[in-house]
């Protein structure tokens, strides 16, 4: 009976640490240096046959950042499909998006079109270093052709009323 309830309360006790022990993080901040990392996955999971970010299709999930803080977004690709990203001004998403587009100076990735390969590890691939310097809605895209127009696409918001940057 000891035994059984010991089981009882390990299990409880796992099923309780679960979500927070492997909940992906996309959001590190250091709130003393006004700066926030932020990491976009290209096909992190299934949703829209891979063509997502983070899991987001069509804006459906938006990184919140308070203005003025420094962004270091870290980009990888865990899809089949080549991926890559782009910081773009909100509104509708362009046809053809290419780095002259980038909402802030170093917020366009490199290999926008042809996009980076799938890679196994969690090391980035690309890292994008800009500044929130202006409030608004911003669009967060895949830059290879087709990707986008098909919702692999989320949203960054940048507010004057947040204290951290987030995530959901
Ligand atoms: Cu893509």
């Amino acid at each position: 009976m000891q035994r059984f309830l010991f089981s009882s309360l390990s299990l409880l006790a796992l099923a309780a640490l679960a979500p927070a022990a492997f909940a992906q993080t996309y959001v590190t901040n250091q709130a003393a240096q006004k700066t926030t990392i932020l990491t976009v996955v290209a096909g992190s999971d299934n949703a829209n046959g891979g063509l997502n970010l983070n899991g987001g299709v069509r804006g459906d999930k938006t990184f919140v950042v308070p203005l003025g803080w420094k962004v270091e977004l870290r980009f990888r690709n865990n899809g089949v499909a080549p991926h890559s990203v782009i910081v773009l001004g909100g509104g509708s998403v362009p046809a053809s998006i290419t780095p002259a587009l980038a909402a802030f100076p170093g917020s366009a990735g490199k290999n926008l079109v042809q996009g980076f390969g799938k890679t196994g590890g969690s090391t980035p691939q690309d890292t994008l270093r800009f500044t929130a310097s202006k409030v608004g809605k911003y669009t967060v895209a895949c830059g290879v052709p087709g990707h986008a127009l098909s919702g692999q696409y989320i949203s960054l918001e940048v507010s004057s009323s947040v204290k951290e940057a987030s995530f959901k």
